[in-house]
């Protein structure tokens, strides 16, 4: 372990011991992520490409055996809260709590024997950014929990309970890849990941070692998956594939989006996103060839066509996110896209190294131009998944 993250760990477990009055258990670490590439692919069964960050989701835990669990934010103003695991209830609270609170009732629903906790949490991922806060926090808590009680999961099936804490518990209805990518992934790689069967290819992904970087641009337009948005393109998605009489649209072969496309008829603006998913699946297709091929700079085409398919087709970029990538572009980045769900968040940035300070300086001058609050901007190292500290 890094001296860095030993001090984070020794100072959330002080903490801890000055909020609970005992030491803890233990300390966990789980990541954010960016996506490469494969966006809004994962609830269609499609394929997705996340690498992990370096901020993380840190928990102390301490295991209880009396029913009761008690959550602590050093990221919110909130006194501790207390709450009793047999009467945690969906949709019952619509706090940051709710995430924690939400792993633990899937686990029991799920027919483990949690029987409560102590929890204190402290977070280095950007809340509202697009880099999957809130799957950080579901996985730094899944994983602990995992390990007091004996659980013996999976990293995949940790995610997948923490998908349907998410989905059911919180009510967003977001897909597998955030929660798979703070479970899974892996230091110096990206994660190829099937969403349907969430089987997984760890790809090499050193870009610093061919004088690249992958900058994050966080245009501080917050977002939230709760909202309307993300569920309508849901469902415009379960419509087209029902339209097109497919399981999901995964199931429908690149070679036949043109006779697919036609097939919806009069429906334009299903027809859109079902060219948008299909299109994307092909182009994750087309990044881990390059990838697997040496040719990391290809990519960079490939990541700018995927920008315009969320921008036209899919309908989930915003004037923010356009200005960083026609910026990044526009000053000599080897490609940009809008990273995660959209509608503010991210954007990622790929650039030769030297091209750095003038890309970043462009982008923070068309902010200022276009009266937009100033972006944060940092260079995104892949990074290690979930893991135990101490
Ligand atoms: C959000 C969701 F949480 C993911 O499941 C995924 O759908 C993504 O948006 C879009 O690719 O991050």
């Amino acid at each position: 372990m890094s001296e860095s993250s030993e001090a984070v760990a020794r100072s959330v477990a002080e903490r801890f011991e000055r909020l609970y009055g005992a030491a803890p258990d233990g300390v966990w670490a789980a990541p954010g992520r960016v996506n490469l590439i494969g966006e809004h692919t994962d609830y269609n069964d499609g394929f997705v490409m996340p690498f992990a960050l370096p901020h993380t989701a840190v928990a102390a835990v301490a295991r209880r055996d009396d029913g009761v669990l008690r959550l602590h934010s050093a990221d919110v103003d909130d006194p501790v809260a207390e709450l009793a695991v047999d009467a945690l209830a969906p949709g019952s609270d619509r706090r940051w709590t709710a995430y924690p609170a939400g792993v633990v009732w899937a686990l029991r629903e799920a027919g483990h024997a949690v029987t409560g906790a102590d929890v204190h949490l402290a977070s280095t991922v950007p809340a509202g950014a697009g880099l999957s806060s809130s799957a950080a926090l579901e996985v730094v808590v899944a994983l602990a929990l995992n390990d007091l009680f004996g659980l013996g999961l999976r990293g995949w099936q940790l995610a997948r309970l923490c998908q349907r804490a998410e989905n059911v518990y919180v009510g967003a209805p977001v897909g597998i890849m955030d929660q798979t990518a703070s479970a899974c992934c892996e230091e110096g790689h990206a994660l190829f990941l099937d969403t349907r069967d969430l089987s997984q290819r760890q790809i090499p992904f050193d870009l610093a070692a061919e004088g690249m970087r992958l900058l994050v641009v966080d245009t501080r337009v917050e977002h939230s998956h709760s909202e309307g948005e993300y569920g309508k393109r849901r469902a415009g998605c379960e419509k087209g594939a029902a339209l097109l009489g497919v399981d999901a649209l995964r199931d429908v072969p690149y070679a036949e989006l043109e006779a697919a496309l036609a097939r919806l008829g009069d429906e334009e603006e299903v027809r859109r996103l079902v060219r948008h998913v299909i299109t994307e699946d092909e182009r994750v297709e087309r990044v881990v060839a390059f990838l697997q091929a040496g040719d990391a700079r290809a990519i960079g085409p490939v990541l700018a066509e995927g920008h315009a398919s969320l921008r036209d087709d899919f309908r989930v970029s915003c004037p923010e996110l356009d200005l960083v990538v026609d910026t990044a572009l526009g000053a000599g980045a080897l490609g940009a896209r809008m990273t995660g769900g959209g509608f503010g968040g991210s954007a990622v940035v790929l650039a030769e190294e030297a091209d750095v300070p003038v890309i970043t300086k462009a982008v923070e001058e068309a902010f200022a131009a276009a009266g937009f609050r100033a972006p944060r901007t940092f260079e995104a190292v892949p990074s290690a998944g979930a893991r135990r500290l101490r």
